[in-house]
């Protein structure tokens, strides 16, 4: 075989099925072979589009995401989206081509590995013409242990080479379940136990398999109220006792659960001041903290845990309700005794002039599909969104503005996520200027791909949160100002379809274009720049 008959051959060998990429020098071979082995390549506008794609499909599959670009800018470009990756701990595969070692002369030529480390990325170098099998498995391999973006660094002149094709073999790494050790549950359950006022927290590491449901019957032995954090949005679907979001978006009811509660029972959650309420971790301080994760990081990098428990949340969850109800515990009933929904305010009515950005989440709400898929990303519009948008599970909401504070990229996520959850829309939530950024060129891939996409762009013609700070600062806002041009007819220029919603009699049309839509669907919400949300 070819070199670049190899790698594709590993990665179908892998299990790969999808892969998300740009072509130029370096990896235009090997994409072909892909294709040719039965492949489903996807071609992005951008080569940074590539990683945020294959981060949603990752995000959204629970596979291992890959992508493909050529060597030297082509690898530039994906920067700021590997950095995003690494810091929400995606597991991705990002092949790149390079330039030949002694092509010293290539105006393309870069250190590769220098470009990439400090992203946070994980890089592994093929040495010789017939590494690549072997290279692709470890990266692969890394890429589900270590949750980042590794990078497999494909120098060009290895891939005409003619090779012995060595098939890599699947391991599974996820391995044993670890087991909760009697110690460490003694005194978490010991906790447990003693709590009158407990609520029951999860993040992702507990949103697959059995893990949701098992926490579900924990919080009903004790007592407890439900939270996810933010990223394990949806995590226990439609539940009377889930109070959304643990942390700074959380809802008034949340909050006021939260500090009544004296024992919080955090489980796969890596927890960090956000999830805490902000600074000085205002909803942890002065509770018993029962912290499970089968991560020993996440375990090692808080010091609030009374009960640091290492072990799986679903072995976790069962052990505990055994341990619970042989020792004839009965629940302490505080979740009985809270104030449930989400208690949000309603916005001031759109009247026929203009729309609210609250009753237009609140409608786009209403309308979707209960099965739906929501990607948020950053500016001023994300946290309303964030509260009014529902989700019917953990792996159907995507937050982009999380470890990077990049904006721009959910469009492209929200791709990666319809395309790996096929049968349902695929809710891109962005401001003007994330569109602009990240979105325009994409919304075409959508379009070429049948991809079911809706994007909601919350446009106030400026980049809203600089406007709000600038104005907050006694700057003159106009530097923020951005007229762009209507977004619904460059959506049907780019071969879906646009809408527009002014004010309130559009925004009643909200559900039959919702409802109608055969092709990707960009709705132009026009909000008013001075009365949008001014918290950010
Ligand atoms: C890649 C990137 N560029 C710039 C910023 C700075 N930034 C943070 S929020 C924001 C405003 C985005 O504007 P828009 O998408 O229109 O949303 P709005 O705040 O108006 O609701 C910008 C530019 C960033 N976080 N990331």
């Amino acid at each position: 075989m070819k070199g670049h008959e190899t790698l594709a051959a590993a990665l179908s060998d892998l299990g790969v099925s999808t892969m998300f990429g740009l072509m130029g020098d370096g990896n235009m071979y090997f994409v072909d072979s892909f294709v040719q082995r039965g492949g489903r390549y996807v071609a992005v506008a951008n080569e940074a589009a590539s990683v945020l794609m294959a981060s949603g499909y990752a995000w959204a599959s629970g596979e291992v995401g890959v992508a493909t670009v050529t060597h030297g800018p082509g690898l530039a470009n994906t920067l700021a989206s590997l950095v995003s990756g690494a810091r929400d701990r995606v597991p991705l595969l990002l092949l790149t081509g390079d330039t030949a070692y002694n092509g010293r002369e290539q105006g393309q030529k870069i250190d590769q590995a220098a470009l990439v480390l400090p992203t946070g990325a994980g890089f592994e170098a093929m040495t010789s013409a017939n590494s690549g099998p072997a290279v692709v498995a470890r990266a692969f391999h890394r890429a589900l242990v270590e949750r980042r973006p590794i990078v497999v660094n494909v120098p060009v002149d290895f891939n005409f080479e003619e090779v012995e094709y060595l098939a890599p073999t699947m391991v599974n790494v996820a391995g044993v379940p670890s087991i909760p050790g009697d110690d460490a549950m003694d005194v978490a359950v010991g906790i447990m136990a003693s709590a009158r006022r407990p609520i029951v927290l999860a993040g992702i590491g507990a949103i697959d398999g059995d893990a949701p449901q098992a926490l579900t019957e924990l919080a009903q032995t004790l007592g407890a109220p439900l939270l996810t954090t933010l990223a394990a949005k949806g995590l226990f679907g439609p539940d009377k006792y889930d109070l959304g979001v643990c942390g700074t978006l959380s809802s008034p009811p949340a909050v006021d659960a939260i500090m009544a509660s004296d024992c919080i029972i955090a489980v796969g959650a890596s927890l960090n001041e956000f999830t805490g309420g902000g600074a000085g971790w205002p909803y942890f301080r002065g509770k018993h903290v029962v912290h499970c994760d089968a991560d020993p990081s996440a375990l090692a990098t808080q010091y609030l845990a009374d009960a640091p428990v290492l072990a799986d949340a679903t072995l976790f969850a069962r052990t505990s309700i055994d341990w619970l109800k042989r020792a004839g515990y009965a629940s302490s009933g505080f979740r009985e005794t809270i104030t449930l929904g989400s208690g949000e305010g309603i916005a001031k009515a759109s009247s026929g002039e203009f729309v609210e950005l609250i009753d237009a989440l609140v409608e786009l709400n209403r309308v979707l599909p209960v099965e739906r898929a929501i990607t948020v990303d950053g500016g001023r519009f994300a946290w309303e969104s964030i509260k009014r948008l529902e989700v019917p599970r953990a792996r159907c909401w995507a937050g982009t503005f999380r470890g990077f504070g990049a904006v721009g990229n959910a469009l492209s996520t929200a791709i990666g996520v319809g395309m790996a959850l096929s049968g349902l829309p695929s809710v891109a939530v962005v401001g003007d200027g994330g569109f602009m950024i990240g979105g325009l060129a994409e919304f075409n891939t959508a379009v070429r791909y049948g991809v079911d996409l809706i994007v909601f762009v919350c446009n106030d013609g400026t980049y809203g949160a600089e406007y709000g700070k600038l104005v907050a600062h006694g700057f003159a806002p106009e530097s923020s100002y951005v007229d762009w041009p209507d977004f619904a007819p460059v959506a049907q220029s780019l071969g879906g379809s646009g809408f527009t919603i002014r004010n309130a009699t559009d925004l009643a049309g909200l559900a039959s274009v919702i409802a109608d839509r055969d092709r990707p669907l960009l709705i132009d919400l026009k909000l008013d720049r001075t009365a949008s949300p001014k918290e950010y």
